[in-house]
């Protein structure tokens, strides 16, 4: 598209920044379908609160925290200031033999947060929610071998789950976009069935009641292939991406058992769910079921400087101590990124859990939730809603595809709400909000009123 180049000022920031960037071509945008983008571009040039400001200058309500990740709003002050601060003082260091003290900071504060009673006791550090996957499948993997059962490689995912785009993610994840094109991945992976029965369980409020029954197919699995041959199963709590499919009464919990009978662990990818999503710190938590490994990222910073993390609970960290003192003492783990614990990542989470803390916005969260599960439901008998679900302050709205054109009226709905000044989530033609837990109830009402009108305006 043709902009007009001009460079705007922004009085806010005092910085030249072009409103309207005069070419958008060399950007390979990610998820995208850039040719119609670029035909179309939504572009965003500034965010305060619940809100951003679009290069036209209108304010767009963001129903979905960014991409999940803004949960404590945007542009918070304490979150900027810190992370000024820290570049100034000290904008890299190395996290391989050395260290600095906003990195024990961060994993002594996580830990301190983590679900239950002393359960966790170490965190590792990534970039991403991609990173923090891949961290957590090798640490699974390397865990058994430490503990002398290198026979346990096999991996477990599930259909429709979303663990990122690295090999590993792409190998337990179950969306078939994601996986087609790229070769063989991950060799012994095998995965469980979803979860979404919508024929029994459409409409539910919460957690539906049926389904519980399909954690038993990792008995299956365990029949299949031998479960001593069997590392890790990785399940999101609530799966995010494909929709939000809120787990069935009881599966979560079956999931752990069948685990626990087998010796394997039992990875959580709250990569969403953490920090506030559900009204808890965590999904384990809200579930009341203790995962053994816990991936982490997004609201980790509020989404403001790339961070991604794994928590290990009690026993796996030290496996990895004792096999290394075993030979005399050695680097346990061999794997990290340059910029593991990266000092603005740190400083960022640090000030992010502080404000999360002084807010109360897990708890305003929690006590919203009701209002949310109100206006939710109440599109049902819109046109073209078919299933509507929530949990937390979060809401899968699901639209029946138009003949021969599966996700094209999601897509219209989607931008429809854009220039109606909603920003929405769209997998297909399932519309997904996620709001900054600093939502009011009366940026409830605004969301689901303009989804409703969009919704109804497109065919
Ligand atoms: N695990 C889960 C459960 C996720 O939701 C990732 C891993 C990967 O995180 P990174 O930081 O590598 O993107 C995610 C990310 C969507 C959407 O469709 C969801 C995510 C990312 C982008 C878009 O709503 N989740
Ligand atoms: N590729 C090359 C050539 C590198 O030197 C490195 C890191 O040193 C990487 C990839 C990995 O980068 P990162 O540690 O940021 O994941």
């Amino acid at each position: 598209m043709e902009g007009t180049g001009a460079p705007t000022a922004d009085p806010q920031f005092d910085v030249q920044f072009d409103a309207t960037p005069n070419n958008l071509e060399p950007f390979w945008m990610p998820f995208t379908w850039n040719r119609e983008y670029k035909k179309r571009p939504k572009v965003i040039v500034s965010a305060e609160g619940m809100n951003y400001t679009a290069n036209d200058g209108r304010t767009i309500l963001d129903g979905t925290a960014g991409l999940w990740c803004a949960n404590a709003g945007h542009a918070r002050k304490p979150i900027v200031e810190a992370v000024q601060q820290q570049v100034a003082k000290l904008d890299y260091a190395p996290t391989f033999q050395l260290g600095h003290p906003l990195a024990f900071q961060l994993a002594s504060r996580l830990i301190g947060m983590a679900p239950g009673e002393e359960e966790f006791d170490h965190a590792f550090f990534a970039n991403s929610g991609s990173e923090a996957v891949d961290s957590a499948l090798k640490i699974a993997l390397a865990y058994h071998r430490a503990r002398g059962e290198g026979q346990r490689t096999r991996l477990i995912g599930r259909e429709r789950g979303y663990h990122g785009v690295g090999f590993g993610g792409i190998s337990v994840g179950g969306i078939v976009n994601n996986r087609r094109k790229f070769g063989q991945l991950l060799a012994g992976v095998d995965h469980l069935p979803h979860t979404h029965l919508p024929e029994q369980n459409a409409f539910a409020r919460g957690q539906p009641e049926h389904g519980a029954h399909l954690a038993d197919e990792l008995e299956r699995i365990c029949a299949l292939h031998g479960p001593e041959t069997i590392a890790a199963v990785i399940v999101e709590p609530v799966a995010g991406s494909t929709g939000v499919l809120v787990p069935p009464k009881g599966y979560l919990q079956r999931l752990r058992e069948i685990c626990d009978k087998h010796g394997i662990l039992l990875i959580f990818d709250e990569v969403i769910t953490g920090f506030g999503r559900l009204g808890s710190s965590f999904a384990a938590e809200h579930f009341g079921v203790m995962p053994d490994l816990i991936t982490l990222a997004k609201g980790i910073t509020n989404g403001t400087v790339p961070m991604g993390a794994v928590l290990a609970r009690k026993g796996i960290y030290d496996a990895f101590i004792e096999e290394a003192d075993a030979v005399g003492g050695t680097i346990e783990l061999f794997h990290g990124y340059t910029y593991s614990a990266h000092p603005l990542a740190c400083a960022a989470g640090l000030a992010t859990l502080e404000l999360y803390k002084q807010d109360g916005l897990f708890e305003h969260a929690a006590a919203l939730a009701p209002q949310w599960e109100e206006a939710v439901h109440a599109l049902k008998g819109v046109k073209n809603v078919v299933d509507l679900r929530n949990i937390g302050l979060v809401a899968g709205i699901e639209l029946a595809p138009r003949e021969g054109a599966p996700g094209q009226r999601g897509y219209e709905v989607f931008t429809r709400a854009w220039d109606k000044g909603l920003l929405t989530r769209v997998t297909g033609d399932i519309l997904a909000l996620s709001p900054p837990l600093i939502a009011e109830p009366r940026h409830i009402d605004q969301m689901f009123q303009l989804l409703k009108e969009s919704i109804e305006e497109v065919d």
